[in-house]
């Protein structure tokens, strides 16, 4: 059969009506079409305006398709896109020595997706725990919290406690111990066991609804980990890249992992870019041909990659996330005074925010109340059935963040209980 080509231009209803026919259905989106970006704004196709307040899950920190970003990417795409690393190239180099320059560490190893990062992150740990630490083979442990999302692999959703996440998808991973969250002495006690190569931990839990561990929690869950020869392994995908108000989450704890986990914004939203970061004790435990990926470390990425942190750096984004995740704090907590009915609090760093409302996770409030949002001309997601989170681009002004914030204001200061 001929296949259609593709045909600009289609209309919100026709793009919904093809992803229900054509596509898996491993998905239930906001009934919300989008053909645009250009910063904190989105289009629909019928052009309705919206303030995006998900970036693709902190994956469009630097704003939609932005310009120093494209440029790099339609300059390398007309001269090399991918070589795979059967071959050296000239981006590649040049791309790790920037990173590792920037965030600290001896070396990255670039994967494409965050949880190829984490996967990576947890060979290496295993491969320390066997080459240097002294465990017996295959006897490696990999400590996780409650709470914890890396992804969506079989390695990834075995350390889930999210049967949304798990379950039907068995036999899981075995190495693996969860522990609670936030809680130093059930870490203490899990790390008394020899047999512990890494301890995986999200600064801040993104998809368990932006959990804030209390002040102190990292330094001391790292201290403990280095008294039992354990490495930290820090999974900044969506925490990372100045999300938090700091360049990495870890670093408002002055917290260096000894294994970092990069990925979504570390590509502005262009592509899929991922990258592991630490020093060569344990990074040089892979051997040649022990691990890779076909687009791993691909001159497109790369360039992509560097025009992305440079962003960060030059238009100062944590810092602005670090001044305007206040602001959005506060006008939250006024909001939350005057409709205490309706909405519990809200928690978050820089402008990785979520506000908890006033029923069960299993209600579907926090979605209605997203559509009444879209309905406002401002797009967020709920985690969980009680918890939306807000976290719009960090390029974002104060006077749109104030608009933003207007917008909430006026739906949830109406929205009936
Ligand atoms: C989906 C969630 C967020 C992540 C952390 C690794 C990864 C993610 C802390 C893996 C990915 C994405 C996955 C995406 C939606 C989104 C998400 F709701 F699923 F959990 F952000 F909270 N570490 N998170 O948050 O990165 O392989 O996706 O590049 O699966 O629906 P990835």
């Amino acid at each position: 059969m001929t296949p259609t080509s593709f045909q600009p231009g289609i209309s919100s209803q026709e793009a919904m009506q093809l992803e229900n026919r054509y596509g898996a259905h491993n998905y239930h989106p906001l009934p919300v079409v989008l053909s645009r970006g250009e910063g904190v704004y989105l289009w629909d196709p019928e052009g309705k305006q919206y303030f995006d307040f998900l970036s693709a899950y902190s994956a469009v920190n630097q704003g939609h398709c932005h310009p120093h970003i494209l440029s790099a990417l339609n300059e390398q795409a007309q001269q090399l896109t991918l070589t795979s690393r059967a071959f050296y190239n000239d981006v590649l180099g040049p791309y790790e020595r920037y990173i590792t320059e920037l965030l600290g560490y001896d070396k990255v190893l670039p994967m494409n997706t965050g949880v190829e990062g984490g996967e990576t992150a947890l060979k290496l740990a295993r491969k320390w725990g066997y080459s240097v630490k002294g465990i017996p083979e295959n006897q490696a442990k990999i400590i996780f919290v409650k709470g914890n999302f890396w992804g969506r692999t079989l390695a990834a959703i075995s350390s889930s406690t999210d049967p949304s996440s798990y379950a039907g998808f068995g036999p899981y991973m075995p190495g693996y111990e969860v522990i609670p969250y936030n809680d130093l002495p059930a870490l203490a006690r899990a790390l008394a066991d020899p047999h512990v190569a890494g301890f995986m931990v999200e600064p801040i839990q993104g998809e368990a609804g932006v959990v804030v561990p209390d002040e102190g929690y990292l330094r001391e869950a790292y201290a403990l980990c280095h008294a039992h020869k354990v490495l930290f392994i820090a999974d900044e995908v969506q925490t990372g890249l100045a999300r938090t108000g700091r360049m990495l989450c870890c670093d408002h704890e002055d917290v260096r992992p000894d294994i970092l986990i990069l990925g979504k914004a570390l590509s502005g939203g262009v592509l899929p870019v991922s990258a592991v970061l630490c020093d060569d004790e344990i990074m040089l435990t892979i051997k040649p041909g022990e691990h890779g990926s076909t687009y791993g470390g691909n001159p497109l990425a790369c360039r992509v990659a560097m025009a992305a942190l440079e962003v960060l750096v030059d238009e100062q984004l944590a810092d602005n996330a670090a001044r305007l995740g206040e602001r959005f704090r506060a006008r939250m907590r006024a909001l939350i005074e005057k409709r205490p009915d309706l909405l519990v609090t809200v928690r978050g760093k820089g402008l990785l925010n979520a506000v908890v409302i006033n029923d069960s996770p299993e209600s579907d409030t926090a979605w209605r109340i997203c559509l009444q949002l879209a309905e406002g001309g401002l797009l967020a997601k709920p985690t969980h059935g009680n918890i939306i989170r807000f976290a719009p681009p960090l390029v974002i002004t104060e006077a749109q963040l104030e608009e933003g914030c207007d917008i909430i204001e006026s739906c949830l200061l109406e929205f009936p209980k």
